[in-house]
């Protein structure tokens, strides 16, 4: 158990280890330049809450470029980046997730980003000069996985028979939507390779937003729960995004989709950088089935609740507790 000094009540698990490279077959992969590809989502959406994209059009260097500058940042002594913290709820952070205890072998930078014109992005926290070149490489990224979102979002859309095509990409395509990005280091920890062990990087969670579109280097440690509850080992690739359906998409599909429950276990072996977008709803929005998805006895199985009271909601929980148990009708 890894332990840390500071409130010592708090501790990072060790997972029982895998068999090595048990990678997962099963994960979907769209090929968003095929014809096809909204059932193939809205399939995916329904059996794992999760797939991964290829021919995306979001290209390598865009990718390569924000990693290097990650690791840039991830590479300065430890006294540098905690001037960059704590994240409340842009900055930096290490170990410590979210307010309420939670605890993991990562450190972290996380931005709010708002409505304002990308160049928002708050950096504050950062000095120049690698404020700047951080900046452009983020406010270039984040563009780009932004439309890729409305473009995942609309052909779910048309997967799901909507009329209205943008239905869906609109709540994070609009001027107030809440949108969050991560960048995540998981640090190698050379002591438990010897032990043969794995610690949990990121502990089990879903994620509370629409969608959420992840990219990491090549290195494993990310895993999803199926819906039987066990866990499998999705295999990486740098050079595609995987996609998260969140627990809002959960209640605006009625629970047609899943929100997928995942975390990130780290063998300690190799550093691993992921980035993560997460696309919410404006914070009036209020969270409820579309009407369509309703079926015939027109009953949701949620009640409604503006996104910023589910947010809320979320940030006094726990990372791995059952957020949408809330929204649930009884
Ligand atoms: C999970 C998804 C995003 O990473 C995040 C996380 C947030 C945080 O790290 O501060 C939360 C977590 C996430 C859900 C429950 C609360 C809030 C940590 C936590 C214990 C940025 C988000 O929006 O919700």
């Amino acid at each position: 158990m890894v332990v840390l000094a500071n409130p010592p009540t708090e501790q990072i698990s060790i997972i029982k280890p895998q068999k090595p490279h048990a990678y997962f077959s099963g994960v979907p992969v769209i090929d968003l330049s095929t014809p096809g590809s909204d059932a193939a989502i809205v399939r995916a959406c329904e059996e794992f809450g999760f797939f991964k994209v290829t021919n995306h059009g979001v290209s390598k260097e865009l990718m390569a470029k924000l990693e290097a500058e990650a690791v840039k940042f991830f590479s300065l002594p430890q006294f540098e980046k905690e001037k960059a913290g704590p994240p409340n709820p842009s900055g930096y952070g290490n170990k410590r997730i979210g307010p309420n205890g939670d605890v993991g072998w990562v450190e972290y930078l996380l931005f709010e980003i708002n409505s304002k014109p990308m160049s928002s992005v708050s950096l504050a926290f950062l000095r120049e000069p690698l404020a700047s070149s951080f900046r452009s490489a983020l406010n270039e990224y984040i563009s780009a996985i932004r439309n890729l979102a409305a473009e995942v979002l609309e052909l779910m859309a048309q997967g799901l028979g909507m009329k209205q095509r943008d239905i869906l990409s609109k709540l994070v395509m609009s001027q107030d939507s809440d949108l969050m990005f991560r960048l995540n280091h998981y640090p190698p920890c050379p002591v438990l390779k010897e032990l043969n062990c794995n610690l949990t990087g990121f502990g089990e969670h879903t994620d509370p937003q629409v969608i959420s579109i992840l990219r990491s280097n090549n290195s494993n440690g990310f895993q999803i729960a199926l819906k039987d509850g066990g866990w499998v080992s999705v295999p990486p690739d740098q050079d595609s995004f995987f996609i998260n359906a969140g627990d809002t998409l959960q209640v605006l599909t009625n629970g047609r989709f899943r929100s997928v429950r995942h975390r990130v276990v780290t063998n300690g072996s190799k550093s691993r950088v992921s980035m993560i977008f997460f696309g919410g709803p404006p914070p009036n929005k209020i969270i409820t089935p579309l009407p369509q998805l309703l079926g015939e006895e027109k009953k949701s199985r949620y009640i409604e609740l503006t996104w910023a009271d589910y947010k809320k909601a979320a940030y006094k929980s726990r990372l791995a507790d059952n957020r949408l148990a809330l929204f649930e009708k009884h």
